[in-house]
């Protein structure tokens, strides 16, 4: 009783409850970000394209791509960008790889061209990873592709030109925190997954706040001014202990300036960024309400490693893409480029077949909504618990469904056993009422029959699904 009344006077109190809403939240940043200010139609404007594309490119590309995995011939386990790290590597040694740095089978076309067959709509890469190494041209400091290498091209540069040629948005992964061969900048134990300075040369001692306002700063400055209408969008990675609020907030106030980016929330100092980057994983029922993009390899590493050969199926692959896409997310895959600038071919045949099967059955993902369903993407096991000892989300791999305004698409993995000549879809609750009902992939759209019993439909399908890995049920809906 009393909560209601609490709850009425509040709404009488405040403005129409649609208005307070659109209201700024109070900024408690020590300098508020875009997000802290904008409204949420502004927001949406922002975000428009990018919960639109639903399927992007990482791309994880330095100077770690020439050891490839392995240092002073000894195989280094774990991801390969690491490898500085993890092989504990003396600033010097790495820093002279870049010598021998000349990547001449680069070709910025075929990569934005790849993204581009394989239904991706961005492109995210790394301007400079943990390693320090600048892949762009920088003025402010002198460890980067054009000053250090006989390449002496700017690859992104040349990412920019194309992405905006072939109708693509780029996007700059920068580690602002993490830098290895930067001194005073952070360095973590990846082992002991341990958030502190963790320096193996004294070359990496050094001032915090030397390295932010001499290096950090002064290249997301570089990025942010000298790619014209990109980065559309700025992931940062692995904030410390040393990513204050007031640290942060130095690099919030240089991407407020760019009131159309999008940036993630891998900052630090307490800011939430624009998107949630589950890594590696797809959440359960993904983040409702909220942005979100799933990052993962194609194999087992983001840098490339030479005998990384673990790829994942495009079956797992496109599976990933429509479960990340039926739960509101964006699916961002990995591809690692060699030290040549070739990217492997076991990459580009997984994301040519994955954008043969998009061309088809892109509207089925692209800007689409969540289910209305929920259950078939699987369930909480009563006994298994996962790594926090919670109950363990168990997947089911029978059908995804994703939602337009007068459609509901379900995404056939396993087709339903055949009764005659015939097999059947049925569904138990109908969010909609369904008007009809075909194949994505026929290019017919020949109406399927369908027959209605108490609350429940049966879609009749014919006996084999038109693509092995998912056919596209299309159920046209009265709104
Ligand atoms: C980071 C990097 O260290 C890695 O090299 C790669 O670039 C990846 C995309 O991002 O690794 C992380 C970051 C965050 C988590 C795990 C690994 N996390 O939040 O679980």
């Amino acid at each position: 009783m009393k909560l209601t009344r609490f709850l009425t006077a509040a709404v009488l109190l405040a403005a129409p409850l649609s208005y307070a809403q659109n209201q700024p939240a109070a900024p408690q940043h020590p300098v508020p970000s875009i997000q802290d200010s904008e409204t949420s139609s502004q927001k949406d404007a922002r975000m428009a394209w990018w919960r639109q594309a639903r399927f992007g490119m990482f791309i994880h590309w330095g100077l770690y791509s020439i050891p490839a995995g392995t240092w002073d011939g000894k195989q280094v386990p774990s991801i390969g960008e690491w490898i500085m790290n993890n092989a504990s590597i003396p600033v010097a040694d790495y820093k002279s790889l870049a010598a021998q740095f000349n990547p001449t089978g680069f070709s910025a076309h075929d990569i934005v061209a790849l993204a581009k067959s394989a239904g991706m709509k961005y492109i995210v890469i790394t301007a400079k990873h943990h390693d320090g190494f600048a892949m762009f041209d920088s003025k402010a400091n002198a460890f980067n592709i054009v000053a250090a290498t006989p390449f002496h091209r700017d690859p992104l540069r040349e990412l920019a030109d194309e992405a905006r040629k072939q109708g693509l948005k780029l996007g700059f992964y920068y580690s602002q925190d993490q830098d290895w061969t930067a001194p005073g900048a952070s360095a973590i134990l990846r082992a002991n997954h341990d958030p502190v300075t963790h320096h193996w040369d004294k070359a990496q001692d050094g001032d915090f706040d030397t390295y932010l306002h001499t290096k950090a700063i002064p290249q997301i400055k570089e990025l942010l001014t000298n790619y014209g209408d990109f980065p559309a969008v700025l992931w940062f990675d692995t904030p410390t202990a040393n990513m204050t609020p007031a640290r942060a907030a130095e690099i919030v106030a240089l991407v407020n300036q760019h009131p159309n980016l999008i940036w993630n929330n891998r900052l630090g100092g307490g800011y939430k960024g624009d998107t949630e980057t589950p890594e590696q994983t797809i959440p359960a029922q993904g983040f409702p309400g909220e942005d979100w993009e799933s990052c993962m390899t194609i194999n087992d590493t983001w840098g490339y490693k030479s005998y990384d050969t673990n790829f994942k199926s495009t079956e797992t692959l496109l599976r990933n893409l429509i479960d990340i896409a039926s739960k509101g997310g964006n699916y961002l895959l990995n591809i690692g480029p060699d030290s040549h600038g070739i990217v492997p071919q076991p990459e580009v045949d997984r994301l040519h077949a994955m954008g043969t099967w998009l061309a088809v059955n892109g509207e089925a993902i692209y800007g689409t909504q969540p289910t209305l369903f929920g259950p078939e993407a699987g369930s909480f096991s009563a006994t298994v618990k996962d790594s926090k000892g919670n109950p363990k989300f168990i997947p089911a791999w029978d059908w995804r469904s994703t939602t337009a305004p007068n459609k509901i698409y379900i995404e056939i993995f396993n087709w339903p056993p055949v009764s005659g000549a015939q097999a059947a879809f049925h569904l138990d609750k109908l969010p909609r009422k369904i008007t009809s009902a075909y194949l994505l992939a026929d290019p017919a759209h020949t109406p399927l029959k369908m027959t209605q019993a108490g609350g429940s439909l049966d879609i009749h399908l014919p006996a084999k699904p038109l693509d092995p890995i998912a056919t596209v049920l299309v159920l046209e809906t009265a709104k």
